[in-house]
């Protein structure tokens, strides 16, 4: 038996030195198929006996729009090979742009580990994060780690294993603005059983936000486009903004909530010279 573990993050994130520490010289390196980015999967060091567990290390990227090759690649397959866990990087040190991807991440029906990285800087500058609240508020486990010091990396890896075994995943809640959130699920009602439930949401918003690629996949029905296109139009002049804002505040707003909840900065320190 297989379980392939998916390694996601922003760039600079630690994603390559975690990657060289959890597959050793168990590693090989390719393209993805038909693009010029490269490709590292790995069999994790310690699995043992017949049960392979493999590596599969993402381009790092900010978000999971269409825009850049690296994008594409990784969310093509999240959304198609359907990896059982996600082990998401998030430098602890830069939380709050890290966590962008991460709301992408919670939405797409496979369970995420988030990998707290970075955490012996964090603990340099002063700043502590509540893990365990931090994970009840986002219904995943949180794992703090340091890729270059080789904390905190068996937990994150058993934590996933768990997770692929187990196939629990908690589906994100309505946490965008309420107008906002009432324009997704109308967008998820036009939807309807085109996509499985797990990834309703996730292409309600990409279908909101015009993505190209996402509209060419599905194919919908031309009376659901255009009750979708209806309810983006609808929305923009509503909040008197347009939709890739509408939602990037909406992911802002949730995100800085959590970190209002989750995370203490090191009291500022005075200057010597007052
Ligand atoms: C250099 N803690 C600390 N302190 N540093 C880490 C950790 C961690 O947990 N994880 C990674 N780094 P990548 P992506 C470097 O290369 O794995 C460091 O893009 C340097 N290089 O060592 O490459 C890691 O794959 C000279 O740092 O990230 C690397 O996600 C001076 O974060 C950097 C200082 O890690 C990026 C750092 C010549």
């Amino acid at each position: 038996m297989s379980i392939r573990i998916a390694l996601a993050g922003n760039p600079n994130c630690g994603k390559t030195t975690m990657f060289n520490a959890l597959t050793g010289a168990n590693q090989y390196v390719g393209n993805w198929p038909g693009v010029t980015v490269e490709k590292k999967e790995g069999r994790l060091r310690t699995s043992k006996g017949d049960e392979e567990i493999i590596i599969t290390d993402l381009p790092g990227i900010y978000s999971l729009s269409p825009y850049t090759l690296e994008e594409v690649v990784s969310r093509d397959y999240l959304l198609k090979e359907r990896p059982e866990a996600v082990i998401n990087l998030v430098d602890a040190t830069n939380i709050e742009r890290n966590l962008y991807l991460t709301s992408q991440l919670l939405e797409l029906g496979i369970p995420v580990v988030i990998a707290l990285n970075m955490s012996d800087l964090l603990a340099k500058k002063g700043d502590r994060i509540d893990t365990e609240r931090l994970s009840a508020l986002f219904g995943c486990q949180v794992v703090e780690t340091s890729a270059l010091k080789g904390t905190g990396l068996k937990e994150v890896t058993d934590q996933a294993v768990a997770a692929a075994r187990e196939q629990k995943w908690k589906a994100p809640g309505r946490v965008f603005p309420a107008r906002v959130e009432s324009a997704i699920l109308k967008a998820e009602e036009a939807l309807g059983d085109r996509v499985e439930p797990s990834l309703r949401r996730w292409y309600a918003i990409k279908l909101l936000e015009r993505d190209p690629k996402v509209e060419a996949d599905l194919k919908l029905s031309a009376s659901a486009m255009a009750s979708i296109r209806t309810e983006a139009e609808s929305l923009e002049r509503d909040m008197d903004d347009d939709m890739e804002s509408i939602i990037t505040d909406a992911r802002y707003g949730y995100i800085g909530e959590m970190i209002g909840e989750a995370v203490k900065k090191a009291p500022a320190k005075l200057s010597t010279s007052d």
